[in-house]
């Protein structure tokens, strides 16, 4: 997608703090971060959110969730507590089409709701 701003992160068109790239997947840190860590995940490939995942984009999206996991081991977060969400939609606040997994962690966060 050529006005995506993470494809364009992808791409290298635009910079990013880097934590985490494999073939498929890529983190970087948030650039409004909302946490003392605060990283977003996302597959290389261009998905607008979960409600535009298909079938066979589920392992990739496994992936992306293990892919969380290593980067909480390597940010030494896993023993205090993390948190991966993806937004979805204009009620979840998603300002971004391009499906990512929000890592939070570095403090208590407060509980999920309105
Ligand atoms: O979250 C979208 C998130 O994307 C929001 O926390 C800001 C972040 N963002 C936007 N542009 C950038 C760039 N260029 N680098 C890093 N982070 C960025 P949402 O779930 O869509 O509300």
């Amino acid at each position: 997608m050529s006005d995506c701003i993470f494809c364009k992160i992808v791409a290298g068109e635009l910079p990013s703090k880097k934590v985490y790239e494999d073939d498929e997947v890529l983190a970087f840190h948030d650039i409004q971060p909302a946490s003392p860590i605060h990283v977003l995940i996302i597959p290389k490939k261009h998905i607008a959110s979960l409600a535009d995942a298909k079938a066979e984009d589920w392992p990739l999206l496994g992936r992306i969730q293990a892919a969380a996991a290593q980067i909480a081991r390597e940010l030494e977060v896993e023993e205090s507590g993390y948190r991966v969400i993806t937004n979805v939609g204009a009620n979840a606040g998603q300002i971004v089409h391009h499906i990512h997994y929000h890592l939070m962690a570095g403090a208590r966060l407060s509980p999920l709701g309105v």
